[in-house]
């Protein structure tokens, strides 16, 4: 399917804002939104143009014509993707403000040190907007209203950004809360917050209005607020009967539906209170979640299964699965270090490993290919792989010398077979041309799983949560070749990623397929997105024997010949 006029011109547009966020010669800047207004504005389908009738175009030169052809052939363009990879990609999403524009980005960025949505609503109501020069406290104001109106926009929020609004709020209530909805249930995107304390309501109230930038509902048993365009659901109980409140406000809906049914059959009713027995004013009241369990004859359900996806018969019968823990997790398998795109050194990436409690890291740089900024070749990744030896005589955790090599839009790698051969392990993905048809993209996939040096497909579907959607793709052939080929799919734990999502990781686990967990780190605290990828592989009813992390680093290595 050919590319719009508007596709063509919002990505040259996207080019000329990254030119003048990092900062890039005005003259290419105003080209290249002029190109993009020219596009827009064109009688004809810019896809029937020759390269002559487009250089033709006034204000669109040699250089630009090519990128649109690039643009058109493949969905994006090299000097594009080059300069998403060079920018933070929180920057980017600045850009859908309103009132903000590139100039105001890099100002941010370079003054602030604001990288991100967070981090400018952060330095906003700290009040360090109004002190730049030219901004002052009415821009400050508009850069809130904007945050709130873009996030009403953008739907559901990713883990990380749920987390952090979750404990904001856990820290203004004055007594203990727990996080609850999808949540803790370890959903991939959330769409409100909702918690259970037990703190007194009249004081809790007062705390929260404050914070808030609207309460929607307030009361004895609840409150909801607005905070920064995100809801939040708290609700009030008492030590005696936080168990069935918990529960209730944990959900899943279709999973409280069904124990409902089955408190109905054995003659009870539950709510959120408790249970009452039929024909009787008696109540029972529980103080945890266990003791309600118990009480309709089942094993616990972990948060993680409550979908009603067959976890209630299972735990009727007694028979729930034993799920992956954390605990279980020998090393992460998706690493960028200062040799690509990432900012740690090798030596700081094994500290951090040890930290962690890892016996090893799998180190994932990008190799050379279109659209990625210092990606490696084989020579470079050979200087590498010494590096990581002379690290590895002195730290005791592992670094593996791993690659993320990319698939190429016809399937083949940007690596010879010789330099993959060469690696420990090797990830290969998706980083360009992903408009391709379902057909098209499935096909280059199972080429790249086809290829015997290739152990992991990385982040599969190379969504991006609120940015980019999932490649077409058919995700069953694509899970039949992994079977077939032996190997692993990454569980891609990166908060904006999440991919793959646990309905395909628990296909892929029923086919005998094994899963890979990597944080996709590039700066140290995204480490600890390992427990968002652990939640996805336990709602994907994954067990530690499906997880390459669980292995021994020499299992690990076994796997190549
Ligand atoms: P979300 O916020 O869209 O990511 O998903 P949840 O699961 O957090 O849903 P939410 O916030 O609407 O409600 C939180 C929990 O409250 C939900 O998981 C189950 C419970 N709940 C909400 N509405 C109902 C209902 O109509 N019936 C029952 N049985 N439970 C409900
Ligand atoms: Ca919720
Ligand atoms: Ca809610
Ligand atoms: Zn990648």
């Amino acid at each position: 399917m050919a590319m719009s006029n508007r596709q063509v011109a919002l990505i040259l547009g996207e080019i000329g804002a990254l030119l003048e966020i990092q900062g890039e010669n005005p003259f290419r800047v105003r080209a290249y939104a002029r190109a993009a207004d020219q596009i827009d504005r064109l009688a004809h389908p810019v896809s029937t143009l020759s390269r002559e009738d487009l250089e033709a175009i006034p204000g669109i030169g040699e250089a630009i014509a090519g990128k649109i052809q690039e643009i058109m052939n493949t969905g994006t363009c090299a000097e594009l993707e080059r300069l998403r990879t060079a920018t933070p990609s929180g920057l980017i999403q600045l850009l859908d403000l309103t009132g903000v524009g590139p100039k105001t980005v890099r100002k941010l960025w370079m003054d602030l040190g604001v990288d991100g949505i967070d981090a400018l609503e952060a330095a906003a109501r700290n009040r360090r907007i109004r002190a730049l020069k030219g901004f002052g406290a009415k821009k400050e104001g508009e850069i809130l209203r904007a945050i709130a109106e873009a996030r009403q926009r953008a739907g559901r929020m990713n883990r990380a950004e749920a987390e952090r609004l979750a404990s904001t709020l856990i820290a203004a209530i004055p007594g203990e809360a727990w996080v609850a909805g999808s949540l803790r249930r370890g959903r991939s995107t959330i769409g409100d917050i909702d918690i259970v304390t037990t703190a007194p309501p009249g004081e809790t109230n007062l705390a929260l209005r404050r914070m808030a930038d609207a309460v929607i509902d307030e009361g004895e048993r609840k409150i909801s607020v607005m905070i920064g365009g995100r809801r939040a659901d708290i609700r009030y109980t008492t030590p005696g009967e936080c168990g069935a409140m918990l529960l209730y406000l944990t959900g899943s809906q279709a999973f409280n539906i069904r124990l409902r049914e089955i408190a109905g059959r054995c003659g009870m009713r539950l709510n959120e209170y408790g249970l009452t027995v039929r024909d009787s004013s008696a109540r029972l009241v529980f103080a945890t979640e266990e003791e309600v369990f118990a009480a309709l004859g089942m094993s616990p359900v972990p948060p993680e299964l409550r979908e009603d996806r067959g976890e209630i018969e299972k735990a009727l019968e007694g028979h729930l699965p034993a799920l992956l823990t954390r605990e279980e997790i020998r090393g992460d398998l998706h690493v960028h270090s200062e040799w690509s795109d990432g900012v740690l050194s090798l030596r700081e990436i094994a500290a951090e490993g040890e930290r962690m409690g890892y016996e090893y890291i799998l180190v994932t740089d990008h190799a050379a290919g279109i659209g990625i900024a210092h990606g490696l070749d084989a020579e470079r990744l050979e200087k590498q792989r010494q590096e990581i030896r002379v690290v590895n005589r002195t730290a005791s955790c592992t670094l593996l010398a791993g690659v993320e090599a990319d698939i190429l839009p016809d399937g083949r790698l940007s690596l010879p077979d010789a330099a993959l051969e060469a690696c420990d392990l090797v990830i290969a993905s998706v980083h360009s041309a992903f408009r391709q048809d379902g057909d098209t993209m499935t096909r280059r996939l199972i080429a790249a799983l086809e290829n015997e040096h290739v152990d992991i497909l990385g982040h599969p579907t190379a969504r991006l949560i609120g940015h980019r959607p999932p490649v077409a793709l058919d995700i069953a052939r694509v899970i039949e070749a992994a079977a077939e080929t032996e190997t692993a799919l990454e569980i891609n734990a990166s908060p904006v990623r999440m991919d793959l999502d646990d309905i395909y990781i628990r296909q892929a686990k029923e086919r005998g397929v094994t899963l890979a967990i990597g944080t996709d780190t590039h700066h140290r605290p995204e480490f600890a997105h390992m427990r968002y990828g652990v939640a996805l592989a336990r709602r994907g009813w994954c067990g530690s024997g499906d997880l390459l992390n669980t292995r021994t680093a020499d299992t690990l290595l076994e796997r190549r010949p």
